[in-house]
């Protein structure tokens, strides 16, 4: 009873450890799709499963290497008890697993399930698999492209061919994997719902022939914004007069959350009437506001501040962010702002 006592404290002692090992060293990639999240709790509650038969196995032999030991004085050499058979400890070790394993297989249908929730509004693109290369298509704008490109928080329908031997579609922060295979009668369909902005890769993740390693492709999660402008960009949907581009810019970069284009106070001066005016700064002087005096607000804002607004609240970081022919279309928006 004692021996049984002290391992069972040591079992759950080592399941917390062994967890805690294999959650912080960093078995799976940043979770980066709604899928990846119900993969992950299956992943976890898995992790605990093993952690608790390891700690149970090594725990055990472990133990009775050491507390049963032959001891110095012990002079019997006989062999151990001899036990044929006993039902209650088979049918318990029978019955355990059996449970585990069905709970488990109801776990993995219901997440399953889960990932193939499809939403109806869902973006739909089509994916050419190829020895040895990825294509997309988005049939909604009629774009083709070889890097994925997908707006955050938006389900996005794939429909998947391949033109000659199996591939496999897979992008390790999606979780999600879907076989590719060549022919009409077996197109196959996965959906993802991008949750993190950010540069991924999609890899075949089935063997394809000689350069199936190199068979990577970038993937761009962004903004809904972004990837609006990135459709027109390739429609050529652009505005081409600067008032307009400039107006676009603003709105995408966040400026009109600090700045109105209609006289209301903000965070920032209003825009309305700004070209032109006489504005006062904090440190006494006064400006004319000209196209210099806009830049240099812009790019380096916190060299001149205007009276009555705090410093070091507007970006720093514009003039990075900026190429001279945008800046040069969000002046001629601030100017049409009379
Ligand atoms: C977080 C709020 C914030 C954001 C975002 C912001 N600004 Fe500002 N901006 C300010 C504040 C506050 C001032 C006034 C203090 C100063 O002069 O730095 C200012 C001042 C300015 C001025 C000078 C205005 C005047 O009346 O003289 C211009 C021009 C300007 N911002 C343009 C922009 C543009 C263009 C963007 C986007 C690319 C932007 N700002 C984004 C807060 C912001
Ligand atoms: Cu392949």
């Amino acid at each position: 009873m004692k021996h049984l006592a002290i391992i069972s404290i040591l079992v759950i002692i080592f399941t917390l450890l062994a967890n805690y090992f294999l959650q912080s060293v960093g078995l799976l990639p940043v979770e980066a799709s709604e899928q990846a999240t119900v993969i992950d709790k299956l992943f976890n509650t898995h992790f605990w499963i093993i952690s608790f038969l390891f700690s149970l196995i090594s725990v055990v032999v472990v133990y009775s290497l050491i507390v049963f030991r032959r001891k110095g004085d012990d002079e019997d050499e006989g062999d151990g008890k001899y036990i044929t058979g006993n039902n209650t400890l088979e049918v318990v070790w029978t019955v355990i697993p059996l449970i585990t394993v069905i709970f488990f297989s109801f776990l993995g249908a219901k997440s399953l399930a889960a990932t193939k929730v499809i939403e109806p509004e869902a973006l739909n693109v089509n994916v050419t698999a190829g020895q040895w290369y990825w294509f997309f298509e988005y049939p909604d704008f009629e774009i083709k492209t070889d890097t994925l490109f997908l707006p955050v928080d938006r389900q996005v329908k794939l429909t998947m061919t391949s033109v000659d031997v199996i591939h496999s579609f897979w992008v390790p922060e999606f979780r999600v994997k879907q076989d590719v295979l060549p022919g009409d009668n077996f197109v196959k369909e996965l959906y993802l719902t991008p949750t993190v902005v950010g540069d991924y890769t999609v890899r075949c993740a089935e063997f394809c022939g000689g350069a199936h390693a190199y068979m990577n492709s970038p993937v761009k999660v962004m903004s809904k914004e972004k990837f609006q402008d990135w459709v027109d960009t390739e429609l050529g949907n652009q505005p081409k007069d600067p008032v307009s581009k400039g107006q676009k810019l603003v709105t995408q970069n966040g400026c009109v959350g600090c700045h109105s284009s209609d006289g209301k106070e903000g965070v920032g001066p209003t825009w309305k009437g700004l070209f032109g005016s006489t504005q006062k700064l904090s440190d006494g002087s006064t400006v004319t506001v000209d196209e210099e005096y806009l830049t240099n607000s812009i790019v380096k804002p916190n060299v001149q501040i205007v009276a009555g607004y705090p410093a070091n609240v507007m970006p720093s970081n514009y003039a990075d962010l900026f190429s001279q022919d945008e800046l040069s279309s969000i002046i001629a928006f601030i100017k049409s702002l009379q």
